[in-house]
């Protein structure tokens, strides 16, 4: 076991980890983007270091007892970083909060809610019903209720994303997404009324190209 190599990558994964910690935890926004990368890359240099300074020089000389210590205390660090990760929980409820501060997009999309929507009869409600957009392109979608009488109507996220909470005639309910994805969504009080949203994003050369073609005066995409 080589201890220079073994300290070296513990300390790589550590500041890795660090790193991703803090840009998702929100502390740092305005380098994200570099800094998530650099951090991945550290971590992922730290892992591919971590066997060599483990094994070189014959398997390593722990006692069972302390390599079993070992090994379940990072097993349990690493498994609670997951688990974290996975129900946002902490620093990673960023992860999921992201897409509400993406910020207004260059192009706003629109969402009829036609007259008549309020009855089960009337298949389309939500016009167009599934739609996709892009990412620092056209991802503000409004949604407007254009009923003839007075009916409120709900956009409510199947997945808690989203809930514009009851609009009436006239009135409209807009929201910014903020990561790719299929998002899903229904009205509460007329609950066959769905539709969908999917964004995709793509590299930002493309994002600019398609700003250029349509003519659009484009804006700053990161976040401050
Ligand atoms: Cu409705």
């Amino acid at each position: 076991m080589d201890k220079t190599i073994f300290w070296l990558s513990v300390l790589l994964i550590l500041s890795g980890a660090a790193g991703i910690f803090i840009t998702y935890g929100g502390i740092s926004r305005t380098f994200e983007h570099g800094m998530q990368a650099v951090s991945a890359l550290l971590m992922l240099m730290g892992i591919l270091m971590l066997p060599g300074g483990i094994f070189r020089g014959g398997p390593p000389s722990v006692k069972p007892r302390q390599g079993l210590m070992l090994g379940v205390a990072v097993f349990a660090i690493a498994t609670g970083l997951t688990f974290a990760a996975v129900v946002g929980y902490g620093p990673f409820g960023n992860l999921y909060k992201r897409s509400v501060e993406i910020g207004e997009a260059p192009i706003t999309v629109h969402v009829s809610i036609i007259p008549g929507s309020w009855d089960p009869r009337q298949t389309e409600n939500f016009v167009p019903k599934n739609i996709r957009v892009i990412l620092f392109v056209n991802h503000t979608v409004v949604w407007t209720n254009n009923e003839e009488l007075d009916v409120a109507h709900t956009v409510t996220s199947d997945g808690d994303l989203f809930d514009s909470g009851l609009f009436g005639k006239g009135e409209s309910f807009k929201y910014n997404f903020g990561r790719e994805g299929v998002y899903t969504y229904h009205c509460v009080p007329h609950p066959w009324m769905r539709g969908s949203v999917t964004v995709e994003r793509v590299p930002d050369e493309q994002v600019n190209a398609i700003l250029e073609a349509l003519g659009v005066k484009q804006q700053e995409t990161s976040g401050g």
